[in-house]
C-alpha cells in the first residue's frame, strides 16, 4: 500500500514525466535487457548485438536478432503497468519517456510517447537512415530499395546518438514538472541514465519504481521496491 504522504502527493500533482525502462515490459513477458540472451544469440551480450559494428560484421545475425525480438514482442501484450500511464495521461499532464523500443505504450493507449532510443517496428537504411516502409525479401537482411544498402532497425545502437533534441526536450519537460516517475531501468546507459539525476536537480519530486535497487534508488524522493504492474494502478487510483 502507498504511504499517505505519496497519495497525498500523487493527488496534488498537475504535470508528471514519466520515464520507463524494460523493466516495466517485463511482466508483459519481454525479457529484459539484462537479462540472457537465448538461442543463436546465446553468446552475446545484447550490447555486443546492437551495435554498427555487429551489423557490419554479421548483418544477417543482426537483423535475426531483431526479427526474433519483433516476432516475440508482436505475441505479447502491455500489463497493468502500461495502462495505467495511458490512462494517468487523460488525468495530468503527463510525458512518457521510454528507453523501451517495443511499442507497448502505445499499443496500450499513452499518445505523448518520447521514444529515446527509436522502435524496433520501424526500418531504416543503412547508409543514409531513410525509413523504409516496404523492401524484397530476397535477402536477409533485405537491401534499400533506393540505394542498394542493407536495411536496420530504426534503433539508437551504443555509440549512436539519440535523435536530436530528444535529451533537451524531456529536459524542458523535467523542468516544468512536479512528479518525475522512474520505473524498471537499471539506470546503466546514458545519457538516458541522467534524467532522473536531472529531474532531481530541478526539484521534482522523484519517485524510482523498480524490483531491485539502482544507482539512483538512494536519490530518489521515494524508492519503491515492487513490480510496476501492481504499483502503478495505486498511483492512478491516487489520482
Ligand atoms: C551515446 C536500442 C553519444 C537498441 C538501446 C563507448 C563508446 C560509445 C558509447 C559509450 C561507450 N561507453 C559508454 C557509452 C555510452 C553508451 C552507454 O551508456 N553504454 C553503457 C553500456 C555503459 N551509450 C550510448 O552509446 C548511447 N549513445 O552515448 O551517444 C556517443 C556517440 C559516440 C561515441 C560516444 C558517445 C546510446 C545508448 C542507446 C543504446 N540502445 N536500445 C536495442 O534495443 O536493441 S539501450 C537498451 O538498453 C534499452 O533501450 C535500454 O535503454 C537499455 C536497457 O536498460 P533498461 O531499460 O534499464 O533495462 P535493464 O534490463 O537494464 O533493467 C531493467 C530493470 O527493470 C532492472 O533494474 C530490473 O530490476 C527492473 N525490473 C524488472 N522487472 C520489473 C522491474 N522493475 C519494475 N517492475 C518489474 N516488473
Amino acid at each position: 500500500m502507498l504511504d499517505k504522504a505519496l497519495i497525498q502527493k500523487l493527488r496534488e500533482s498537475k504535470s508528471i514525466v514519466v520515464f520507463t525502462g524494460a523493466g516495466i515490459s517485463a511482466e508483459s513477458g519481454v525479457p529484459t535487457f539484462r537479462d540472457a540472451q537465448t538461442g543463436l544469440w546465446a553468446n552475446f551480450k545484447a550490447e555486443e548485438l546492437a551495435t554498427r559494428a555487429a551489423f557490419r560484421k554479421n548483418p544477417k545475425m543482426v537483423w535475426e536478432w531483431y526479427a526474433m525480438r519483433r516476432a516475440m514482442i508482436l505475441d505479447v501484450k502491455p500489463n497493468a503497468g502500461h495502462y495505467a500511464i495511458a490512462e494517468m495521461e487523460k488525468r495530468r499532464d503527463v510525458l512518457l519517456v521510454t528507453q523501451n523500443v517495443d511499442s507497448l505504450h502505445s499499443v496500450a493507449g499513452s499518445k505523448s510517447v518520447l521514444e529515446l532510443h527509436g522502435n524496433i517496428f520501424r526500418t531504416k537504411c543503412f547508409m543514409n537512415n531513410e525509413i523504409i516502409d516496404s523492401w524484397s525479401d530476397e535477402e536477409i537482411p533485405p537491401r534499400c530499395p533506393n540505394c542498394g544498402s542493407h536495411l536496420r532497425p530504426d534503433v539508437v545502437w551504443f555509440g549512436e546518438d539519440l535523435s536530436d533534441g530528444a535529451i533537451s526536450k524531456t529536459e524542458e519537460a523535467i523542468d516544468r514538472c512536479d512528479i518525475f516517475i522512474t520505473i524498471g531501468t537499471s539506470g546503466l546507459v546514458y545519457p538516458a541514465a541522467e534524467l532522473p539525476f536531472y529531474a532531481r536537480k530541478a526539484g521534482a519530486f522523484t519517485i524510482e519504481i523498480n524490483t531491485e535497487p539502482t544507482p539512483f534508488s538512494d536519490y530518489a524522493s521515494c524508492s519503491l521496491r515492487g513490480k510496476s504492474g501492481e504499483i502503478l494502478p495505486q498511483f492512478l487510483s491516487a489520482m
